[in-house]
């Protein structure tokens, strides 16, 4: 079972990699399209390059909560499957944001190879690619949950989550044009609000909230829990950000485009905060500048207020904050869930 430094077992572990390959065959086997050589081949590459390559945290955090919630009694190989499948779907999902995500932010690299858009066949199919991937949510769904007395309630947290991500998508994307206006417009308050929709309630909240249907509880009754998924979700975007400059682009498997692409990110806004008139210009200068003699003064400024050691201090305060919060909560079960959560990702390195 999943401990609460967030590692789970060897043998879930294994039993979700294989349900992989079970929703794969079935998809490529899909009835409602007939299917070539061609096309199938298509798909299977497709998943095959964009699915299964990250961490996997969100998706195996279905099974770890799920059991959780159960207090350790033995899972079913029936249970083992339908959390996986959850899980899967929330791969699924991530996989559809990163692919568009990365034409979308100039991306070169992700998981380590070249963004899926970037191969010399794929280039724009990369959006087709991504809405199929959403379509494939709907259809793992359908094919295992349809009998469910909580399928209606798992279609819906689907469809919620996804128009939060996309309107989180939008403001990171759209805030760029007011800072290119005028970059002290970036505040805290700003990062939060794009950062929570973009990342939070995704990549925290929908893992919890499916393992949280299956167990048949209302989501309605667990707010307090969301509210500390979203917290949390905000300093793992946090770390991405910090991740995307100070990270080493070969165990994130990404090289950082923040600064290039005058993002919003959590280090410009903690820069302007800390900086003196002097380093103040020269950020106004060069930040969102493609140049990589503009990106270096940017960074060289980053080091000089020591923008490491703001993070660090962050962090810590970050960890306190998050384990007093989850100490709260009245459910020894749910303080499980959220203690293994916030073990996978406390000074994580990638
Ligand atoms: C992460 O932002 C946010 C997403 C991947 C959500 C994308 C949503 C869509 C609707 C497409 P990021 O750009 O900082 O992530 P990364 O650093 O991994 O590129
Ligand atoms: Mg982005
Ligand atoms: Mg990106
Ligand atoms: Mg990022």
């Amino acid at each position: 079972m999943a401990n609460q430094n967030g590692t789970t077992s060897p043998d879930l572990r294994e039993a979700f990699l294989g349900v992989y390959s079970v929703l794969k065959s079935e998809l490529l086997n899909d009835t409602a399209f007939e299917w070539t050589d061609d096309s199938r081949q298509w798909v299977e590459r497709m998943l095959d390059y964009n699915v299964p390559g990250g961490k996997l945290n969100r998706g195996l955090s279905v099974i770890d909560s799920y059991k959780l919630l159960k207090e350790g009694k033995e899972l079913t190989e029936d249970e083992v499957f339908l959390a996986s499948a959850l899980g899967w779907c929330i791969e699924w999902l991530q996989a559809y944001f990163l692919v568009h995500d990365d034409i979308m932010d100039n991306s070169q690299t992700r998981r380590g190879q070249p963004c899926w858009f970037l191969l010399p066949k794929v280039g724009l199919i990369a959006l087709n690619d991504g809405i199929i991937l959403r379509n494939h949510i709907a259809r793992i769904l359908k094919k295992h949950f349809r009998e469910k007395p909580y399928y209606v309630d798992l279609i819906d947290l689907f469809n919620e989550v996804e128009f939060q991500t996309a309107s989180g998508q939008m403001i990171d994307l759209i805030t760029t044009l007011e800072g290119e206006k005028d970059l002290s417009k970036y505040s805290l308050q700003l990062h939060r609000r794009i950062v929570q929709y973009k990342t939070g309630y995704y990549s925290f909240y929908l893992p919890v909230a499916c393992a949280l249907l299956m167990a048949g509880e209302n989501l309605d009754n667990h707010v307090a829990v969301r509210n500390v998924l979203i917290d949390m979700g905000i300093y793992f975007q946090v770390q991405d950000d910090y991740l995307d400059c100070f990270g080493d682009p070969e165990k994130i498997g990404k090289i950082g485009t923040d600064i290039e692409d005058f993002k919003c990110s959590w280090l410009v806004v903690k820069a302007l905060e800390c900086c003196n008139e002097e380093q103040k210009k020269i950020l106004f200068e060069h930040y969102g500048k493609a140049d990589a003699a503009d990106v270096a003064k940017v960074k060289a400024i980053y080091n000089d207020i020591d923008l490491k050691g703001v993070f660090a201090e962050y962090e810590n305060k970050s960890y306190e904050r998050l384990t007093s919060s989850i100490e709260a909560h009245p459910s020894k079960a749910v303080q499980a869930v959220l203690k293994s959560f916030l073990g996978k990702i406390y000074k994580r390195q990638k």
